[in-house]
């Protein structure tokens, strides 16, 4: 009967949006070496060195920071935009202190890193990029229409602002594009 043939199409259509949403979110994923040969450190060419390096480049969801460091010199803390400014250390389980570090933005938005060890930070060992969801340069949250789950905060003031699901509201636009792509061709 129809219906068993509408079970099949249907389910065909649900591994068809998770195959698209997957590689739509595979295709766009790049490894960014933070400073690329002079690394993470204070840098020799003043504060505008982490700015510019940043600022010429556009970061997606996915992407991956990779920062090189002596550990005996330096860290790699992830901080709030206010923590940033500040140049305030976060708590410990906010930073690392091996390197490669290697941080994939997960989420859109605006993320903030700094060196806490004394002095550097002020002196221009800080790093802000802006995350866009989609490598179609779309600067704002997508809306998440369908509701996805919101993750709890894991600990007050280290969260960083613009927690949003973006990997959810990423594989939601995926899915809107794969789920109307499926009910044209399925
Ligand atoms: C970190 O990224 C670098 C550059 O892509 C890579 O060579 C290294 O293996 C990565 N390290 C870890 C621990 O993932
Ligand atoms: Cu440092």
């Amino acid at each position: 009967m129809a219906s068993s043939s509408s079970s099949s199409s249907s389910c065909m259509g649900l591994i068809v949006v998770v195959v698209v949403a997957a590689l739509l979110q595979c295709a766009t994923a790049a490894t960014y070496t933070v400073g690329d040969t002079t690394g993470w450190t204070i840098p020799s060419g003043g504060a505008q060195f982490y700015p510019n390096w940043a600022g010429s480049k556009t970061f997606v969801v996915g992407d991956i920071l990779s920062f090189n460091f002596s550990p005996q010199s330096h860290d790699v803390a992830t901080v709030t935009k206010a923590q940033y400014d500040a140049c305030t250390a976060p708590s410990e389980g906010n930073i690392i202190r091996t390197s490669p570090a290697n941080i994939t933005l997960s989420t859109a938005g605006n993320h903030y890193y700094i060196c806490t060890f004394s002095g550097h930070c002020s002196a221009g060992q800080k790093l802000t990029v802006n995350v866009v969801s989609s490598s179609t340069g779309n600067p704002t949250t997508p809306t998440v229409s369908a509701g996805g789950p919101s993750p709890p905060p894991t600990s007050g003031d280290s969260t960083p602002p613009n927690a949003a699901p973006s990997l959810v509201a990423g594989f939601g636009t995926a899915g809107v594009v794969a789920a109307v792509f499926s009910a044209f061709f399925l």
